[in-house]
């Protein structure tokens, strides 16, 4: 993604002309697109640098956000609202860099780790509702906006690639974290083979899962907006299950340093599941229902590969703060895969 000085009162004109830009501060704690708070003389935006490295097809990617959105709207569910410019665009793009905008949704939080179950819980029924919603969205109007985003098997493939190039000689630093995931070659293809030979149905599925993707109302902590459409694509229901466990599960921060303060949290995988499972009713099949335990060690396993594949790589794609930041990351998600992978007696035979 481009590095590009923003100056906000000239791009906001591209948008909403008559407003004054009163401040424009950097915003949440995503790690893709660059977010930014803008206040005006007449309201606040989400001002986002989209991550174009990320998504390298932003007018697609728009569109499945104008569809996605103009469907929920129609089934009365809260959820962004795209600003678009003056020429009538979703996004405006200048010398590579490309911007859109959103009102912001006031009056919400979002939580960057686990809490109460009661919020696990309507976390859960949150995303489970967003899944129902779209099982009647027409699945032929949206674009894969990153191709095979959740194929755990590739993420592999990647990875090994990234240890064998070892680019910045960073592997020496790694060799644990690697050798735990090397051993658990075996243990990633359960999702994708069941998609390849029918026995997981294909449904439209956020994919992004974050419990930092939801805005919960304030006071109430129920949940208002589900946020971050970006990765909305057919796919899995068990990877937006296993994605929201992974994160919302955890005892710690996802970059917490200190891996004795990182546990994997039954009580709160039971809310979860709890909720999710009351939202999708009948839909959910006998098959994806026994696969719900692997799948949150699956998204665990594929997102701690990711983040050590992009600390091997250099850094290129999610954001970081410090050098380590990828390293500490993926320690995390490792620590929580073996500790779901051992509650969960998921593949006994494979190493501890
Ligand atoms: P990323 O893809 O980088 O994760 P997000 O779209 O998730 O970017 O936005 C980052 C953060 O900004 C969110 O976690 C949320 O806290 C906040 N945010 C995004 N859109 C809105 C909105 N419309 N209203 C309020 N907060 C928002
Ligand atoms: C990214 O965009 P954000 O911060 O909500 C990533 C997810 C990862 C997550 C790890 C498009 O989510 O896939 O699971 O970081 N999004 C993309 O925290 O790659
Ligand atoms: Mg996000």
């Amino acid at each position: 993604m481009k590095d590009f000085t923003i100056n906000f009162d000239e791009l906001f004109a591209e948008f909403r002309p008559d407003e004054k830009v009163l401040s424009a501060e950097p915003y949440g704690e995503g790690h893709i697109n660059r977010t930014y708070l803008v206040c005006t003389d007449d309201g606040k935006y989400i001002l986002q640098q989209i991550n174009n490295d990320v998504f390298p097809n932003v007018k697609e990617l728009m569109e499945n956000i104008l569809n996605v959105t103009e469907f929920l709207k129609s089934r009365n569910a809260e959820t962004l609202n795209v600003i678009k410019t003056v020429r009538g665009e979703a996004f405006f793009e200048q010398d590579g860099a490309y911007f859109r905008v959103y009102d912001f949704i006031e009056n919400t939080v979002t939580y960057q780790s686990a809490d109460s179950p009661e919020i696990l819980e309507e976390s859960g029924y949150a995303f489970g509702n967003f899944q129902r919603l779209l099982s009647d969205f027409d699945s032929t109007l949206l674009h894969e906006t990153i191709a095979d985003f959740h194929n755990t098997p590739k993420r592999f493939v990647n990875f090994e690639t990234a240890a064998e190039k070892d680019v910045l000689s960073r592997l020496d630093e790694c060799r644990a974290e690697a050798e735990f995931i090397i051993s658990r070659k075996d243990t990633l293809r359960k999702i994708t083979e069941g998609i390849e030979n029918g026995s997981i149905p294909l449904r439209v599925t956020h994919n992004d899962t974050k419990l930092n993707n939801i805005l919960m109302d304030a006071e109430t902590n129920k949940a208002r907006a589900i946020i971050d459409l970006d990765t909305v694509m057919p796919g899995s229901m068990l990877y937006d299950f296993g994605d929201s466990i992974r994160f919302g599960t955890s005892t710690a921060a996802e970059d917490e340093k200190d891996l004795d303060k990182v546990h994997f949290d039954i009580d709160l995988y039971k809310a979860y599941e709890s909720g999710f499972t009351r939202a999708m009713g009948d839909s959910m099949t006998d098959e994806e229902r026994k696969l719900l335990p692997y799948s949150a060690y699956l998204m665990t396993m594929e997102c701690g590969m990711r983040f050590l594949t992009d600390y091997l790589q250099g850094d290129t794609y999610f954001k970081i703060k410090y050098p380590e930041h990828n390293l500490v990351r993926c320690r995390t998600q490792l620590k929580l895969a073996k500790e779901m992978q051992e509650r969960f007696k998921i593949f006994s035979d494979v190493k501890k």
